[in-house]
């Protein structure tokens, strides 16, 4: 027991004590009575002192040396007066407990030679790599939003594939997230330069709101990046619109980005700017113009189409320009990159350097790498598989198997044909009605586009046709859940389902197919991938499918349903280790560290050639 806790006994008994006195010596004076009664009530003080702080706090501290032997029990005692602090110290416990494992992983890939990656190996990789300089990383999605519920501010984290992939990193190594703050309470929690420090739970970098009007994000995100880029980038058979006002806008928003930057990096040296994605093309330049020392990187995460189809876009001149800015332009895979390379030979002024893959242009020198982009992988331990009846039973409805389709609607996705090969694999295999259901989690995007509207629509349209044909009273064989979920809720699924059905027409890299290899730590279920997602040159052992044929798909499905326990497992575990050896961290250490061997010094330039 502490000294407070025996000080407010001891206090205690002796005014128990002194009272009894006092009536067993029939003590007349008032002056002394009140003494008594004051003493009474310091003891009451100090007893209440005692049960609702100092008792707590000795308990707090016995809890936090039981965790720092290693035993990580939950607080033993309900104290509303140190809530916060409790609260605090859980939350340093919990990460306290999340270092531990990493360390203990780390020792043990050690032992075992092994070359994983880690959160931890990342940290060291960019600390040494960078020698302190500080990184800066820009991205129209911003990794939380602060949006008002009733009178609460919640935090949500957008669907993005960009922010599931860089998040780990800046988590990783800090540093300063640039982004247009689209939350409706962001300006409520941010300080006077707009900053906030993130994950707001813990804290680990700082995220920086760039404010953006409805006109500007009308003409600069929804107009010129994804009316315009997004379509032009995409080989999905929707025409891109190009349309003067947006392109004013989309300049515009790319220096008002590039004023807020120079602001941040102002009093560094040679910092380290990663550009992230189709929004900032002209942002590299714009950077490099004012700040020579910093290393630049853009990363494009969509694809980079052939010279013939880039050239319609009719200020193609001017993004390549401001693209060649950059010191490094990395891409998912190779054949965007070449790609570019190609278009730049064809469009630009400019020495193209097949051998190195760089591009030399007046007086500077940018590299063009294949970088594909990962998740974190191993995933902390999570809880293990549902029972499927457990994960149907809240949306009313049973089956003996489920797959599992995660994405943003978008005409990208392939989400309308996925559904016309579930229909076609039920034509075909009468006897899986009332057996198999397909889950879409479908996050509506972009819906101030009118085309994104109206894919929603259809989306939606021909689920219900879909089920019209089959369903029964408590099975259907479309389930769309129209809305963003958490990870959290996703993953359940993903762990759940006997396959994950990824169709998209044209995607970058795709990340779903990804996280579901990663949820399935018990080796089993399947995956089926459109070849024409740049993650089909990783993921060799998924079934791979053309999403432009519906019989084909629907013969994957029956594939996928009949496969045996062996050969999924061996599928899965080979899959799990390409992405053991190429997770997000290995990612962002390669994009770091070729970033970081670039001379400051264009020594790869030497001196321009005449008429480049
Ligand atoms: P996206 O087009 O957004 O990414 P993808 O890579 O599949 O595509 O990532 C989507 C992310 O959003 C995943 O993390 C997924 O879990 C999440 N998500 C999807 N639907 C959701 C839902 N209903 N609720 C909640 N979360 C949902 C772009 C490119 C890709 C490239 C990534 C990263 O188009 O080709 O892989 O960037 O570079």
């Amino acid at each position: 027991m502490k000294i407070t806790a025996r000080l407010a006994l001891a206090l205690a008994a002796a005014i128990a004590g002194v009272l009894y006195l006092s009536s067993y010596l029939h003590v007349q004076s008032d002056g002394l009575r009140l003494s008594l009664m004051a003493l009474g009530l310091t003891g009451v003080s100090l007893w209440i002192i005692y049960w609702r702080v100092a008792r707590p706090l000795d308990r707090l501290t016995l809890w936090m040396r039981d965790i720092r032997a290693g035993d990580e029990a939950r607080f033993p005692v309900r104290a509303r007066a140190l809530e916060t602090l409790v609260a605090e110290a859980s939350r340093l416990a919990q990460s306290l407990g999340e270092a531990r494992a990493v360390a203990e992983q780390e020792a043990r890939l050690r032992h075992r030679a092994d070359a994983v990656w880690t959160a931890e190996r990342l940290k060291e990789h960019v600390r040494r790599q960078l020698e302190g300089r500080p990184m800066f990383l820009v991205a129209n999605r911003e990794p939380y939003e602060h949006c008002r519920k009733g009178k609460a501010i919640e935090v949500r984290t957008p669907a993005s594939g960009l922010v599931t992939g860089l998040e780990p990193i800046l988590r990783a190594c800090g540093g300063t997230w640039i982004a247009h703050g689209s939350g409706d309470a962001d300006w409520d929690v941010v300080d006077a330069r707009g900053k906030v420090k993130v994950p707001p739970h813990d804290p680990q970098y700082t995220l920086k709101r760039v404010w953006l009007s409805e006109d500007e994000m009308d003409g600069y995100y929804y107009g010129f990046s994804n009316e315009g880029l997004w379509p032009l980038c995409h080989i999905a058979h929707t025409r891109p619109l190009f349309q003067s006002e947006d392109w004013a806008r989309y300049k515009a928003v790319n220096e008002k980005f590039a004023q807020a930057l120079l602001q941040e990096m102002a009093g560094t040296q040679e910092p380290c700017v990663l550009i992230q994605d189709y929004h900032f093309a002209l942002l590299p330049r714009l950077i490099k113009t004012f700040r020579p020392d910093a290393r630049v990187a853009i990363f494009w995460h969509i694809p980079w189409p052939n010279p013939e189809a880039f050239d319609i876009c009719p200020w193609q001149t001017a993004i390549l320009d401001g693209m060649l800015g950059a010191d490094l332009i990395g891409f998912h895979i190779q054949f965007h990159c070449n790609n570019f390379l190609e278009t730049v030979d064809r469009t630009l002024e400019s020495q193209v350097d097949w051998e190195r893959f760089a591009v030399r242009r007046s007086s500077h020198a940018t590299l063009v790498k294949p970088l594909p982009i990962s998740i974190a992988f191993p995933t902390p331990q999570t809880a293990p598989a549902p029972a499927l009846e457990e994960l149907l039973k809240p949306l009313g409805l049973r089956a003996s198997a489920i797959g599992v389709g995660v994405d943003r609607i978008d005409y990208t996705k392939g989400i309308v044909e996925r559904f016309r090969a579930v229909e076609r694999f039920l034509e075909l295999h009468p006897e899986q009605k009332g057996e198999f259901s397909f889950v879409e989690l479908a996050a509506p995007s972009r819906t101030l586009i009118q085309r994104y509207q109206d894919l929603v629509a259809a989306v939606e349209q021909e689920a219900v046709r879909i089920n019209g044909r089959f369903q029964s009273k408590q099975w259907r064989p479309i389930v769309l859940l129209k809305r963003i979920h958490s990870h959290e809720q996703i993953e359940p699924f993903y762990k759940a389902a006997r396959l994950c059905f990824v169709t998209s027409l044209h995607d970058g890299m795709n990340l779903v197919s990804k996280e579901f290899v990663a949820a399935r730590d018990d080796e089993l279920g399947v995956l089926i991938l459109s070849r024409f997602t740049g993650a089909a040159r990783e993921l060799r052992d998924a079934l791979l499918i053309n999403p432009y044929d519906i019989e084909q798909m629907a013969e994957a499905l029956h594939q996928a349903l009949t496969m045996d326990e062996r050969e999924q497992a061996r599928r899965m575990a080979s899959m799990r280790r390409a992405l053991k050896d190429h997770n997000v961290y290995q990612w962002a250490g390669r994009l770091i560290e070729e970033l970081a061997k670039i001379p400051s010094v264009d020594a790869l330039t030497g001196p321009s050639e005449p008429g480049t």
